[in-house]
């Protein structure tokens, strides 16, 4: 870390700011003055500068919002940037039980089966890659978009009321990475595959990996009316047994198309219990692997086609030999065991990063368009694709560093690479190929973010280095330590490390960072009675004068509201083996005035936020006395706000 000037010189200038007509003195420290607190606590000039940045006074908001993957946690997190301030942590995958999300809602049920795959139940994600929706290649603050690696699955995020609305499954793949990423309009939520394995989901033995293992790369439709995934207007293209990892949209001149890169393009299998080279070895033999550049708007038409598709486990896929004969798939070399592929804001350049390559190679979309246009191929890979030639599309390689993994962009050709194995971030310019500085970060950076740094107008002003590893950072809190997100100033000619920001969940793994003003969030619901997740007020909400309990049969249909401080009725009475179904509306319209709605020993936990309206189904199977109660404590008699499920 940079420290500019002497302790000695620190007191001189901030003394001249110093309010000292009023200056209490604690053991000796004058603590109403700048000066006399950086002192006490031992802060440079830098430290004081850093603070300075990064203090967001009460009442006073935040200029960006983050967006950052959950990780392991299957959620993801909302962090103001410059504060650093944690603000939410949405429910995604996993259940989140303050948020009701996933103890008792019929709506929240729906959500999580319809993310069950192989026929389990899957109550966590491995979410990756957060990719907020765009218009004409701009972050629009609509929709946020999230992968799950460890279960191939996408979910959506209205950011109205940021809450999960949808959760599609891609039955074709082993597991997913390269994505979400959206094309320029939100045409299209990207997703590819990471570890190969047989499309149709059966078995097959490793020795025939060439011939029955395959990856894939899948374009959900994405109707923005709807705010949901059509899975009816989606598609997947069919890819070699390669490793996939990243893939981003191109923009500008590049919009259309996409590029997605590949690891173990060697198809080691591993083994190494059965002396075969492990996978960690197998995998990086090859000094180059494949970049693949896929043609999706064509590939949309081709999809659409009769007979251009096969349908595999229910969904449409265009086979490899269609892709390549229809001219929508082609490789270029790329060095060694890639990472990163991250276009240029300009969408003119593609630059790439390997792990075990020190370099960032910049390829020139014009070169590639040129090579495919002129079948400039230096030959194709097993699989029939052609291949471009390397030197015929790159622009150039500069040196930044080791492990080179993720770039993201600033205003003016400006380049920001993490480099993992140094623990460093790389500034430089991708236009003039030139390396401009490093800042040392703590450590193991993996991803990083910059303002609105996946947009064609990046903001530059902030980066976040997402760190894996956090070691003498924090104060230990046992052997799983906190993940650092540290925030870094890029806004002047030398980047400063601004501030260390603990994460309690793990492992994060990229986020994106919004101008906060282009949010339109909701404090509250629009009308009382609300359904998020149809996005309209239900018909069958209960309103104020509407409380009743009904008995159809073996069904006990209670209507229910709640208000600061009850809620009516107070009194269930119903037989055991009935089937209770509780509609309830929170009909206050107050901002945070939000209800909970637990019953105790059922596992039901409801967050009712302002207007909301929610419906819990269960079979009251034991017989007993179960108090229901607010979780929330709303009010001055919120202890007060509850009542009885009496179960004869
Ligand atoms: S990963 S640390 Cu995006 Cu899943 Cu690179
Ligand atoms: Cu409502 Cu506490």
């Amino acid at each position: 870390m940079k420290r500019i000037g002497s302790r000695s010189h620190l007191a001189l200038v901030l003394a001249a700011v110093a309010f000292v007509g009023l200056s209490a003195c604690r053991a000796g420290v004058d603590t109403t003055s700048v000066g006399g607190v950086a002192e006490a606590r031992e802060l440079s000039e830098a430290d004081v500068l850093a603070a300075a940045k990064t203090y967001v006074p009460t009442g006073r908001m935040d200029e960006y919002l983050m967006f950052s993957s959950g990780g392991h946690s299957g959620q993801v997190l909302v962090i103001g940037i410059p504060s650093m301030r944690l603000l939410k942590v949405i429910g995604v995958f996993t259940p989140e039980p303050w948020q009701g999300y996933g103890y008792g809602a019929e709506e929240h049920k729906e959500l999580m089966a319809s993310g069950e795959m192989s026929g389990h139940e899957i109550t966590w994600g491995d979410t990756h890659h957060p990719a907020l929706s765009e218009t004409d290649g701009d972050y629009d603050g609509q929709f946020l978009f999230i992968n799950d690696k460890a279960n191939p699955r996408i979910a959506v995020i209205d950011l109205r009321d940021m809450e999960t609305k949808q959760i599609v499954t891609d039955p074709l793949m082993g597991s997913n990475h390269g994505g979400a990423f959206v094309t320029p309009n939100t045409e299209y939520v990207i997703e590819a595959s990471q570890y190969a394995a047989p499309l149709d989901g059966s078995y097959a033995s490793l020795d025939e990996y060439k011939d029955k293992y395959r990856g894939a790369v899948t374009l959900f439709k994405f109707d923005r009316e709807r705010g949901r995934i059509d899975l009816d207007q989606s598609f997947s293209i069919e890819l070699p047994p390669y490793w996939q990892d990243l893939s981003d949209a191109g923009k500008g001149p590049s919009a259309g198309w996409m590029f997605l890169n590949s690891f173990n393009t060697e198809m080691a299998t591993g083994g190494i219990e059965s002396g075969n080279p492990p996978f960690e070895a197998g995998v990086s033999q090859n000094d180059m692997d494949y970049l693949a550049i896929i043609n999706w708007e064509q590939a949309a038409d081709v999809a659409a086609q009769p007979g251009k598709t096969v349908t595999i486990q229910g969904r449409r896929v265009i086979p490899m030999a269609t892709a390549v004969s229809e001219g929508l798939l082609y490789f270029v070399p790329e060095p060694k065991s890639p990472h990163g592929i991250d276009v240029t804001p300009d969408g003119t350049k593609m630059v790439v990063s390997g792990k075990l390559d020190p370099h960032a190679t910049v390829y020139s979309w014009e070169k590639i368009q040129a090579a495919i246009a002129n079948s400039q191929f230096s030959g194709e890979d097993e699989y029939g694709v052609p291949i471009l030639d390397f030197d015929a599309v790159i622009e150039g390689q500069l040196e930044l560093g080791l492990g080179p993994l993720h770039t993201q962009y600033a205003p003016d050709g400006m380049a920001f690479t993490s480099l993992f194995l140094e623990s460093a971030v790389a500034k430089w310019n991708y236009e003039t190929l030139e390396l401009l500085e490093k800042q040392e970060v703590h450590y193991n950076v993996g991803h990083i973010a910059t303002a609105e740094g996946d947009t064609k107008s990046p903001d530059g002003g902030y980066l976040v280095s997402l760190n894996k590893w956090a070691i003498d950072r924090f104060h230990p809190v046992g052997p799983l330590h906190p993940q650092n997100f540290q925030l870094v100033d890029i806004s002047g000619p030398e980047m400063a490390l601004l501030y260390d920001s603990p994460i309690g969940i793990g492992e994060p793994h990229y986020a994106q960072i919004i101008k906060a003003d282009k949010l339109n969030v909701w404090t509250t619901y629009p009308e009382v009675g609300w359904d998020p997740h149809t996005m309209a007020k239900a018909e069958s909400a209960p309103l104020a004068g509407d409380e009743r309990i009904e008995r159809r049969g073996n069904e006990v249909h209670v209507f229910m509201t709640a208000i600061r401080s009850h809620f009516t009725p107070e009194h269930i009475t119903v037989n055991r083996g009935d089937e209770v179904v509780l509609h309830i509306t929170n009909i206050e319209l107050a901002q945070d005035a939000t209800h909970g709605f637990a019953i105790d020993k059922h596992n039901v936990n409801l967050s009712l936020e302002p207007g909301e309206t929610q419906t819990v189904r269960f079979v009251a199977d034991r017989a007993g006395v179960f108090p229901f109660y607010c979780t929330e404590f709303c009010s001055a008699l919120h202890l007060e706000m509850a009542g009885y499920l009496l179960v004869k």
